[in-house]
């Protein structure tokens, strides 16, 4: 407790932003039905969502709150492209402080604006899953996430600097750098995306690095990218850390929307902040726990940009129960693909996560692999590229073709077709400063 000055001293009550990560459920629900009465309205100040609930005849005064969240429209990306550059802005832009830009790697990019609230807003959603995993003002903190129009630089930025961490913005890229930071200044956090959290690994053991004895890491974040419990768990056996997943997306500000707490079993939704629901994407029902969907987000408190049922397309479900952490804020699955992910190839509809699965299960394979889709005697063909890992001595032909007959075999049995597997030397196969780019489709169109 805290008291201010003045003849009376009054005791005055320091509210803390980490609090709201153990609100009970009535306390929860209580706060979403608040604030989506709220962002409705604020919503409706915006040329889009005026024109599109009076086309609807709702009215943002009389709105219902959680039980009319069914009647509000859903938001897809295309409407969001549809209303660039300012249609969804719901403030004057002399408020706006700050734009972000998606990464645009699925059609044209869409700018998200921040006012200096919004922007408060999302660090501490940021700083509420970094104190969550113990991170203190003990801590350094090396950000290797991208800074710039990409969220993962900044969101994690401003949440490590509240929660007073020593804060390394190193960006991505530049692996030698990277791992000297670590060195020099007794790194114990870091934030980076799973792909190169491998490659990273990987140059240590290049360098007769040990990461055991020569760094100070503790823990981890990764996120920004789909990738498998087996990514998390070699990432964590390798760099001898617990590793969390957080997931987040730049339509709601960035990461923080969803980030993992000690129990590991399920990323906790900062539900006060966003409402999530999970629906069918082809019917638009919402689903049951454990049932995967289409992951649909309202920014509730978000004030330059409210998003309303905005249509992720990414893949999870709800994870039925209560977390043995105890808190009451639901927990989403890890992801498993975006609906726009999906590849059919011949005939079989999957998901380039699958691949890694098999392949992380594999100890001889490094930390890259590419899948190319091409048109071959008029038939769609699978190429997955796979890069050995470094160190291994491997000259003898015999030895890596037994290796991918094995990977072809384990293929064949997930994905239930049997595609091509060539074998690549260490480092070969192309990389990225940003997101990992893991499927190349060459296909006649
Ligand atoms: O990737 C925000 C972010 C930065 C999240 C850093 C976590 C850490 P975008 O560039 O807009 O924003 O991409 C969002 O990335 O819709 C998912 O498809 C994917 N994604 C994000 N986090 C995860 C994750 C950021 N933990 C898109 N697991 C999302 C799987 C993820 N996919």
């Amino acid at each position: 407790m805290v008291t201010r000055g003045g003849s009376q001293r009054l005791p005055v009550l320091m509210p803390d932003y980490y609090d709201d990560d153990f609100l009970t459920r009535d306390e929860i629900l209580e706060l979403q039905d608040l604030r989506l009465r709220d962002v409705v309205q604020r919503a409706s100040q915006s040329a889009y969502y005026g024109a599109r609930f009076a086309e609807m005849g709702l009215d943002p005064q009389t709105f219902e709150g959680l039980e009319g969240l069914r009647r509000l429209p859903l938001t897809s990306k295309n409407d969001l492209r549809s209303g660039m550059p300012y249609g969804f802005l719901a403030l004057p832009k002399s408020q706006v402080v700050r734009m972000h830009y998606s990464s645009g790697t699925t059609g044209i990019a869409t700018a998200v604006y921040h006012t200096a609230d919004d922007l408060r807003f999302w660090a501490e959603c940021v700083a509420r899953g970094m104190r969550g995993i113990g991170l203190t003002n003990e801590d350094v903190f090396q950000n290797m996430m991208g800074y710039g129009l990409f969220t993962g630089g900044l969101g994690f930025h401003y949440a490590s600097e509240l929660v007073g961490c020593m804060t390394i913005p190193s960006s991505a890229g530049n692996t030698a750098r990277q791992v000297h930071l670590m060195r020099n200044f007794g790194t114990t956090g870091v934030h980076i995306l799973p792909s190169y959290a491998l490659r990273v690994v990987h140059y240590c053991e290049e360098n007769s690095i040990d990461i055991h004895n020569d760094l100070s890491l503790r823990v981890g974040f990764i996120g920004a990218e789909p990738h498998t419990e087996k990514t998390r768990q070699r990432v964590e056996q390798m760099l001898g850390v617990k590793i969390y997943n957080s997931y987040g997306l730049s339509e709601m500000a960035g990461p923080g929307v969803a980030i993992e707490c000690p129990a590991q079993d399920g990323l906790h939704l900062r539900e006060d902040q966003y409402l999530a629901e999970v629906i069918d994407p082809e019917t638009l029902e919402p689903l049951p726990d454990g049932e995967p969907g289409e992951l649909v987000l309202t920014s509730l408190r978000r004030q330059a940009m409210p998003l309303i049922r905005y249509r992720t397309r990414d893949i999870t479900s709800f994870k039925a129960g209560v977390c043995s952490c105890g808190r009451a804020h639901r927990r989403l699955e890890r992801i498993t693909g975006r609906s726009d992910d999906m590849l059919i190839i011949k005939g079989v509809n999957l998901y380039p996560l699958q691949v890694e699965r098999v392949l992380m299960g594999v100890e001889e394979v490094g930390s890259n692999y590419l899948i190319k889709l091409q048109t071959i005697n008029e038939m769609d063909e699978m190429i997955v590229q796979v890069e050995l890992r470094p160190g291994l001595f491997f000259d003898e032909m015999r030895k890596i073709e037994t290796l991918r007959q094995q990977i072809v075999a384990e293929l064949k049995s997930e994905l239930l077709f049997t595609p091509k597997v060539e074998i690549h030397q260490p480092n070969t196969l192309p990389t990225s400063e940003g997101k990992a780019v893991r499927v190349v489709d060459e296909r006649v169109k």
